[in-house]
């Protein structure tokens, strides 16, 4: 997949370039990324990128110009590299702003079936809205909590969409397996040693159902604890997926047993 992302801090993508699976991904061609700053496709002297608001009012507002030029090299460029491919589409531009679409694992499995995205991660208080209105396909929000720029989220995406290109994740890993992915929080995780002694003396035991090597009592457990889980943390979840009959007595059972698990 190629990603191009458009930002004024190009170097904060190595958080992502040079660590952990995207790191590996890259070094291995499952992504390729193509950084552009705005300011380079500045023509004044001040390379200058933002302005002050018609109307009034606090902040500063990014310019239409140079995000619309970086947008086109962007373009262009993706269009070079894939115009010998029969299916070639022109690419989505999905900015990354507080007012988009809460982004979510449905939306990123969408994404990662594209050949090409590009990202734009703005800063300031806000973009000209002629900018958006003309180049910008979608818009994604990663939650409802104030960021200093769209770049952490647009990394956060790209995180997300780039686990599930094939080969991104070795073995051991595995993106069917994840949270989200059956509508349930993952279960509780142990390893060794069995008795953990904390600094405070305390003997912090590994839940016996994990020592007992009976794999389909296992199998229950933690489908149970998932359960409880998101019961207890995210109800919003349960509300829109319905609970097969051994679910439905997974969280009955628990509930006659009554051992103090929050329900919520
Ligand atoms: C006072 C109005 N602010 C909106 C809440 C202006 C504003 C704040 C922060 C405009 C941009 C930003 C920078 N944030 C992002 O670019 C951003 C973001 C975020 O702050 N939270 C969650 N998801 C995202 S995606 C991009």
């Amino acid at each position: 997949m190629i990603f191009d992302v458009i930002s004024l801090f190009p170097e904060m993508f190595e958080a992502i370039t040079q660590h952990g699976i995207t790191g590996r991904a890259l070094q291995n061609n499952i992504y390729y990324l193509q950084l552009w700053n705005p300011r380079d496709f500045t023509t004044d002297n001040h390379k200058t990128v933002d302005d002050r608001p018609y109307g009034g009012g606090p902040g500063m507002v990014m310019l239409a110009e140079p995000l619309e030029k970086a947008i086109i090299a962007s373009k262009a460029r993706q269009k070079e590299i894939l115009k010998d491919s029969l299916d070639f589409v022109d690419t989505k531009v999905i900015h990354l702003s507080p007012t988009g679409k809460p982004l979510t694992h449905e939306i990123v499995m969408e994404l990662s079936k594209q050949k090409n995205l590009i990202l734009l991660a703005t800063r300031y208080e806000g973009v000209d809205q002629r900018l958006l209105n003309s180049l910008v396909d979608e818009e994604y929000s990663i939650g409802d909590y104030v960021l200093s720029g769209g770049e952490l989220p647009a990394m956060a995406l790209m995180d997300a969409v780039i686990r599930q290109l094939p080969g991104a994740l070795g073995d051991k890993d595995s993106a069917v397996e994840d949270s989200f992915v059956d509508g349930l929080l993952d279960c509780p995780h142990y390893t060794r040693p069995e008795i953990f002694t904390n600094t405070t003396g305390q003997e912090l035991k590994v839940p016996a159902i994990l020592m007992s090597g009976n794999h389909a009592k296992i199998k229950q457990w933690r489908l149970q604890q998932s359960l409880l889980l998101t019961r207890a943390k995210r109800p919003d979840l349960l509300a829109v997926r319905s609970l097969t009959k051994e679910e439905a007595r997974l969280l009955a059972d628990f509930d006659l047993e009554g051992s103090g698990f929050p329900k919520n």
